[in-house]
């Protein structure tokens, strides 16, 4: 066995499934090591010996079917199919009509188990991914079987999750063989073993997790808690919100449609203690200044919460960055979050992401909308959804308002969705706009984050509305991870 997993590494080595350098991962950080298993698929002796070996690392684990995560681990999985007779089912990763297609594809029951298999983790967050669609058919997940571990933090993870990784390779073993057999030199391990020690994905949050298989069918799926979703997302100002909502048990966010800049700071300054984010429309402001950016963020500081611009951008890619950056709002130099439609396609997120990039900023793009009638649904709400898995180190999420709809469900657990249209007596106004409730948002429409206007910045006393809001959105919250 030692043998055939040392030659397996070498196979790999050989076709540079695994190679050594300085690459760029798509993140931004240098990496000594790259690892691309697609290649595989171009040489069948060693896509089966792959199979095999993968499928020898979980000879104890008993299951009715596998699922491969797609792409990568497809062929992986069809070949173990192939080989030993197992039934397989298909996660749908492109949901092309939303509400139609099946995310999950082939013949099952549900309450059979099911083995999934993936090529590469890192921080675990493509393995939930595929998971949760398959929970929410009622299949039952405990255990993940992956050719590389690259020892990131990807066991523990999805040990929170209720998910054994087994690991047929990992990383360090693969360093170690080529060292030996004098493909590697010795710095370069050296190199990638303090890569691994700096980039480690894993946090220690205390918070809840819930075992895959807990969820009722009728409930959106599985909610994992947010200080873990910190974890993965690849965005810093995502990063540093799901970090935010945990420590200060909130997914509270004010619109601060207020009429003046002057109302703006106080309600911020009054409402502040109990919210992650103030959502602003600087545009509506008739005594905008210069200097109104510093003093928001002063207060954003003051009681820990970020500034969402709901600016809502929705030109060409070279004309969002000229507004995102210059006019007199200067919007990149103040605001953490921004958000764009999709309807000029996949360039106004490069043409943001050019600006904001640089300052760690995060773009939610709006895959739905709360007013009746809203166009955003079906076909748009799915390209908004590839266009921010395309762009995982900006795009840290949605404006939405029922991602429990969607095909396989709320999706990448790094990516936040955010609803407006909240009140708690539910309803709506002349205008269009449509009500629910925090518990619905959150509880029943798997959304993450509660926008409220009008039912806080309307109330007699906002700060105690405020309260109110924070507590009704965190219990939501709380419920949906015990269930
Ligand atoms: O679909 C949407 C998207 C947004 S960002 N529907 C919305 O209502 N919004 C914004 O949320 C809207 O611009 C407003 O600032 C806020 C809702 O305010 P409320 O007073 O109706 O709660």
């Amino acid at each position: 066995m030692a043998d055939s997993a040392e030659n397996l590494v070498l196979a790999l080595h050989e076709v540079e499934a695994v190679k050594f350098g300085n690459f760029k991962l798509k993140s931004g950080i240098s990496s000594p090591i790259y690892i691309d298993l697609r290649v595989i698929v171009s040489y069948p002796s060693l896509l089966k010996e792959v199979a095999e070996a993968v499928w020898s690392a979980v000879a104890s684990v008993k299951c009715d079917v596998i699922c491969g995560v797609p792409y990568t681990a497809l062929p992986i999985a069809t070949c173990i199919s192939l080989q030993h007779n197992v039934p397989m089912v298909m996660r749908r990763k492109e949901v092309k009509e939303y509400g139609t297609k099946k995310a999950i594809e082939g013949a099952f029951q549900p309450g059979q188990s099911c083995l999934v298999i993936e090529d590469l983790v890192t921080s675990g967050a493509s393995v939930l991914e595929t998971v949760e669609p398959l929970n929410a058919v009622g299949l039952k997940v405990t255990d993940v079987v992956v050719l590389i571990d690259r020892e990131q933090g990807g066991p523990q993870t999805l040990q929170k999750n209720g998910l054994k990784l087994h690991a047929t390779l990992k990383l360090t073993y693969i360093v170690d063989v080529l060292v030996r057999h004098g493909k590697v030199a010795k710095e370069v391990a050296n190199s990638v073993g303090q890569f691994l020690a700096e980039n480690q994905t894993s946090v220690k949050t205390g918070g809840l997790s819930v075992t895959a298989n807990s969820i009722p069918k009728s409930l959106p799926s599985r909610r994992i808690p947010y200080g873990d979703r910190a974890a993965l997302s690849q965005n810093p100002t995502g990063k540093k919100l799901l970090e935010l909502m945990q420590r200060k048990q909130t997914n509270l966010s004010v619109a601060a449609d207020v009429s003046t800049a002057q109302a703006l700071l106080s309600l911020a300054d009054s409402v502040g203690p109990e919210i992650c984010l103030l959502k602003t429309h600087v545009d509506i402001l008739p005594d905008f200044t210069a200097d109104f950016g510093a003093k928001l963020r002063k207060i954003a500081d003051k009681h820990d919460f970020l500034i969402f611009e709901d600016r809502k951008f929705a030109d060409i890619g070279n004309t969002v960055a000229m507004q995102y950056e210059g006019g007199i709002f200067k919007i990149v130099e103040w605001a953490d979050i921004v958000n764009a439609h999709v309807v000029s396609g996949p360039g106004i997120v490069d043409g943001l992401k050019l600006k904001g990039l640089p300052q760690g900023r995060g773009l939610l793009l709006l895959a739905e909308m709360s007013s009746a009638g809203s166009l955003a649904t079906g076909n748009y709400t799915a390209a908004a959804a590839k266009i921010a898995a395309d762009h995982p180190d900006f795009v840290i999420g949605f404006i939405s308002t029922n991602p429990a709809a969607w095909v396989g469900g709320p999706g990448n657990p790094s990516l936040l969705h955010m609803t407006p249209g909240v009140q708690l007596g539910g309803g709506g106004d002349a205008l269009g706009q449509q009500y629910n409730s925090p518990d619905s948002v959150i509880g029943e429409r798997g959304s993450d984050v509660i926008i409220v206007g009008r039912g806080i910045i309307k109330a007699k006393d906002s700060a105690a509305a405020a309260r109110e809001y924070r507590k009704a959105g965190w219990t939501a919250y709380e419920q949906s991870l015990h269930v």
